[in-house]
């Protein structure tokens, strides 16, 4: 059974100039259902980072990921969830594995390119955050 997940390429990335770049790396292998370019208010970004609140570096990432416009993609595939992850490669740039996404484009832990959902429950709420509730 084909899932969904919600991939986003962050400021940085956009910065960058690489969002093509990493579009080309997802659009072969999932089906792009829907795509919009978003700057998330510090209440959106509080609400998408729920569970790292409290956490030394809530209060950093919130600050980034306000700081430019994102790009989210809704994917969806078999087992797009663990796919995409795999694709993302770890948090940190430096520990990632070569020819994933955060080895590529990522610059540190905070600012590492892109996000991608780590279960079929957070894709969901993460999708009705970004693209709203359907
Ligand atoms: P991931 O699932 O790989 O995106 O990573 P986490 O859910 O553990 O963390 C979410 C985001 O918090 C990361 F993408 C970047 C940020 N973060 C930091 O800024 N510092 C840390 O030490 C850990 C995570």
């Amino acid at each position: 059974m084909p899932e969904r997940t919600l991939f986003m390429i962050k400021p940085d990335a956009v910065r960058k100039k690489v969002i093509g770049k990493i579009i080309t790396m997802v659009e072969c292998d999932f089906h792009i259902v829907d795509m919009k370019m978003k700057r998330f208010s510090r209440e959106e970004a509080e609400k998408f980072y729920e569970v790292h609140r409290g956490k030394d570096f809530f209060e950093e990432l919130v600050e980034f990921i306000t700081s430019g416009p994102t790009v989210g993609l809704l994917l969806e595939g078999e087992k797009a969830v663990e796919r995409v992850r795999e694709l993302v490669g770890s948090t940190d740039p430096k520990k990632a594995r070569p020819g994933t996404v955060r080895f590529l484009y990522g610059s540190s832990i905070r600012e590492n390119a892109v996000h991608a959902s780590d279960s079929p429950a957070s894709a969901q709420r993460e999708i009705s955050i970004f693209f709203g509730a359907p």
